[in-house]
């Protein structure tokens, strides 16, 4: 999907802009999988001399290691993962605690990986990192950076990854890192951030529930639809005035992610492929959506919903939520960690009483529901320069699936050292002031392969805590990969998904807004979008791959 391509670039920037604005995680112990067996590790062979400082951190942590005997050889892996690494440090703590477990020598290349350009520029001068972990495997697999990884290496030397993929997504998520003209040749390793598969909920103002004597929290979309009246109509901030609206826009930029859980109660979602009676329609033309389209103009011809979503952003939908003009937040668990300047915490800072209960998806007419998520695989992975041979490959294998496997060794690689780098606050590690990554080697050997107990060390319970609960939502699962039809659709002319898009907006914003009856329009709207390509994607759709989503 195009639009899923570029929902992982938002993704990434939400992600790193989370886990850089302080919200940290917690001690919660081990991940699971992850045994108890203690293995110390780098074969002495190798004659490693001793370093007390490594010693006694690995002495504290809980980690087991692959096997040993594996480790006879020393080798060397260069290791390149985002971020400006123009000034990497030899031998820093992080390193040399690697390189003893591994029996490695670890170096980075010294770049700034966040600039592509720059990247490219050491590329072409034959200087590859035998790991990196970026995204778009394709076009690196082209242009002779990378090499193939047999599956089954996978499978043996990564198990712990490898069934995590296969119980999380799978069929998607190994789709996604093949070769694009084939299918069959795996390119990189997936990365996955279980917030990233967390929904996207309502979030309704306890406060005002409480104000108004509401203490069932609504399951179907009739019993949201009466909460939602009462927080236009009936005084729910008790401030004497009718200055209330329930659902506002999350961003005008972002219209096909609003009111996610509306749609999902009609089992649809704007904008994607779905299987329905055993045929693949686009959801724009389908009747699920022209239903969910109708109860939202129902509501906002009764006020529920704040006019201005047409032009919102989505600086001033917060700015409202935080001034409690509205009274539903829409947005993921990640939003709601304490300390980071969003609605949940900002309201949280102005009035103690002002908080957030969120639901779970809302049941339709038919018992459906689901709701959006920005998707566990954001469209990075893990590759293997064109040149690095099979056995480093296999050894920074083992490394990356120890690291995402154990939380302290994860939690070192990404954050550095207790006491030295980061201070735990409550249950969070914190950066301490004037901290350098790369003085330390932290946040630069990472494969960040996260599940909510590792994502604690970004986020923080109260959020992971929420994501887990949303996890119960449903997934839409009858939809479809249509990314390969598109790219092919694109070559002719006669296809415009630009002006299907466009005329999707319009009819979307006039329907809700009740600028045209949309039973009457409906016929034509379709139509139009068959003549902008849909009649020739359509059959092309019956042939996309369908992934038996969980
Ligand atoms: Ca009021």
């Amino acid at each position: 999907m195009k639009s899923l391509k570029k929902a992982a670039c938002i993704l990434i920037v939400l992600v790193f802009l989370l886990s850089m604005s302080a919200c940290g995680g917690n001690t919660s112990s081990t991940v699971q999988g992850t045994s108890t067996e203690i293995v110390t590790a780098a074969n002495t062979t190798s004659a490693v001399s001793a370093d007390p400082e490594v010693d006694a951190l690995i002495s504290k942590m809980n980690i087991s290691i692959p096997s040993s005997d594996q480790f006879k050889d020393k080798l060397p892996v260069k290791w390149l993962y985002f971020g400006n690494y123009s000034a990497y440090k030899k031998g820093t703590i992080v390193e040399r605690v690697f390189n003893k477990l591994f029996n490695v020598e670890l170096s980075v290349l010294p770049v700034d990986a966040t600039s592509a350009e720059k990247i490219n520029v050491v590329f072409a001068a034959g200087n590859i990192p035998d790991v990196f972990v970026f995204e778009n495997p394709n076009s690196y697999y082209k242009s002779g950076i990378i090499r193939e990884i047999p599956m089954d290496m996978v499978e043996k030397y990564m198990p712990w990854t490898f069934n995590n993929i296969n119980s999380n997504d799978g069929e998607y998520a190994w789709y996604t890192a093949k070769d694009n003209e084939t299918k069959t040749k795996l390119l990189g390793i997936p990365c996955y951030a279980a917030m990233g598969a967390c929904r996207i909920g309502f979030g309704l103002r306890q406060d005002w529930l409480d104000n108004l004597g509401i203490t069932t929290l609504p399951a179907t979309i009739d019993e949201l639809h009466d909460v939602l009246l009462r927080f236009r109509n009936d005084d729910p901030d008790k401030n004497g005035k009718k200055d209330t609206y329930a659902l506002g826009g999350i961003g005008k930029a972002q219209w096909k992610r609003q009111f996610a859980p509306v749609f999902g109660a009609f089992g649809t979602m704007p904008d994607i492929w779905m299987e329905t009676n055993g045929k693949i329609v686009p959801s724009f033309a389908d009747e699920s959506y022209k239903s969910a389209l109708k109860v939202l103009a129902q509501w906002y011809k009764e006020g529920i919903i704040d006019p201005e979503f047409i032009t919102e952003e989505t600086t001033t939908y917060w700015a409202k939520c935080v001034d409690g003009k509205i009274g539903v937040f829409e947005a993921g668990p990640d939003y709601y960690a304490p300390g980071v300047d969003l609605p949940p915490a900002l309201i949280a800072k102005k009035d103690p009483k002002a908080k957030y209960t969120v639901i779970p998806a809302i049941k339709g007419p038919d018992g459906k529901s689901g709701s959006f998520a920005w998707g566990g695989y954001f469209g990075w992975d893990m590759m293997f320069g064109k040149n690095t041979s099979d056995e480093i490959m296999i050894r920074a294998m083992q490394i990356a699936d120890t690291m995402v496997s154990n939380y302290d060794l994860f939690k070192l690689a990404a954050k550095g050292v207790d006491g030295v780098t980061y201070e735990m606050k409550g249950t969070k590690p914190i950066t301490k002031e004037g901290i350098v990554a790369t003085d330390y080697g932290f946040d630069q050997y990472l494969f960040p392969f996260r599940l909510l107990q590792t994502e604690t060390i970004y986020y923080d319970e109260t959020c992971t805590k929420m994501g887990e609960e949303s996890m119960k939502d449903n997934w839409i699962t009858n939809a479809i990969d249509f990314s390969k039809q598109d790219e092919q659709l694109r070559k002719n002319e006669k296809y415009r998904p630009d002006d299907i898009i466009k005329a999707a907006e319009e009819f979307y914003y006039n329907a809700i807004t009740g600028k045209l009856d949309i039973d009457a329009k409906w016929d034509a709207y379709v139509k139009n979008l068959m003549d902008l390509g849909y009649s020739l994607s359509i059959p092309e759709a019956q042939n996309a791959p369908k992934f038996n989503r969980k």
